[in-house]
């Protein structure tokens, strides 16, 4: 049976060209600096983010945490929002393991951090008090829709930084979706930022990474924080050269996910038992919500999966449904006849 996985973008499989570029990748001992492969990933991250350096990690969890290692110290605070990857599902990581604290804020439904809460936000010197160091934004954010956040919108958080003397740390695990769709370049979207993470093994379709990207300054910080993690790699030219194809081959392809999410969103909003709003759906990502009594997100995810389509229930009442590189538009209208179906039974 064909089965339609709409769990996250992170199922997607490398393509023959990544495969081909894995088998073919010159390689060398990267904890030495000497991996070709990595080096050119490195710097072609670093020129796409409009960065001067760019280091290649494990996972977008760890580009996050080296992030966070490099610009706070114990007892420091990071601003983050109460619905952003960082604060949520990376194990509070930044405290556990760095004795970061973090202060969350609203996220608004668009993914944003109102300004004035975070300028409310931001600590006086005063003995009492933590030291804030840090902002952390989302781009494009996952659970507010999978909404790209705009440069207009970074740029004024650039400018309140700056009057604070913050850091801004962008976790882009999506940032070329936000890119695609916005019509602009991914260093528009991170210009203020002092780091900015993305990852190769989302939508790109990369088996493994994600690089985070800096000052030359910062990633050599960076490059220490993820050995001390046990993230140095040898021959990881290997998985990098993959990364590479993802770079060249797999970015403007994501617009074909965005329009088969819109697709998506809209079957799914004519179903009475459900409630989609298509008007959110910005990029690759949409929520379900399940209002009828009686059925629970893994109901209904155990009743879909037997019809072969795989949703992630993120909530008791609540789906995610993520396009990506393996989803056509066929499969997404026979997704929504058996949504429909389940939900009609
Ligand atoms: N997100 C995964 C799950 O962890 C929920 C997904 O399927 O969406 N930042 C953002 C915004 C992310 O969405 C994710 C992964 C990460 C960081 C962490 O990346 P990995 O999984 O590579 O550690």
């Amino acid at each position: 049976m064909r089965v339609i996985d709409l769990r996250s973008d992170t199922i997607t499989r490398p393509t023959a060209a990544m495969r081909r570029a894995m088998a073919d990748a010159e390689v060398g001992d990267d904890v030495f600096g000497e991996d070709p492969t990595v080096n050119r990933l490195e710097e072609m991250a670093a020129e796409r983010l409009g960065k001067e350096a760019a280091l290649f990690v494990a996972s977008g969890t760890m580009a996050n945490l080296v992030s966070l290692l490099v610009h706070c110290g114990r007892g420091d605070e990071v601003i983050l929002g109460d619905r952003s990857h960082t604060f949520l599902y990376e194990q509070g990581g930044c405290a556990a393991l760095g004795g970061i604290h973090p202060r969350t804020l609203v996220n608004q439904p668009d993914g944003t951090l109102d300004l004035r809460d975070v300028e409310e936000a931001v600590r006086p010197d005063n003995v009492h008090f933590p030291r804030t160091r840090l902002i952390v934004l989302e781009n494009t954010h996952n659970r507010c829709s999978g909404a790209p956040l705009t440069p207009e919108y970074m740029k004024g958080v650039g400018e309140m930084a700056c009057r604070h003397n913050l850091k801004v740390h962008v976790d882009g695990a999506r940032i070329f979706n936000a890119a695609v769709a916005l019509g602009v370049d991914a260093s528009d979207l991170v210009s203020v930022a002092d780091s900015a993470t993305f990852c190769l093994s989302k939508g790109l379709a990369a088996p493994v990474g994600s690089l985070v990207c800096g000052s030359r300054d910062f990633i050599a910080e960076a490059r220490r924080a993820r050995k001390v993690l046990g993230g140095g790699m040898r021959q990881a030219g290997v998985i990098a050269a993959a990364g590479i194809v993802a770079l060249t081959e797999m970015i403007d392809r994501l617009a074909e996910d965005h329009d088969n999410a819109r697709r998506l969103a809209k079957g799914l909003a004519d179903i009475n038992s459900l409630s989609v709003d298509p008007a959110s759906v910005k990029t690759n990502i949409v929520y379900i919500n399940i209002p009828r009594k009686g059925m629970t997100s893994k109901d209904l995810a155990d009743r879909l999966r037997r019809d072969g389509v795989m949703l992630l229930p993120t909530g008791p009442r609540q789906m995610r449904a993520v396009t990506n590189y393996h989803i056509t538009s066929d499969d997404v209208d026979d997704a929504v006849g058996l949504i429909h179906k389940a939900m009609t039974e």
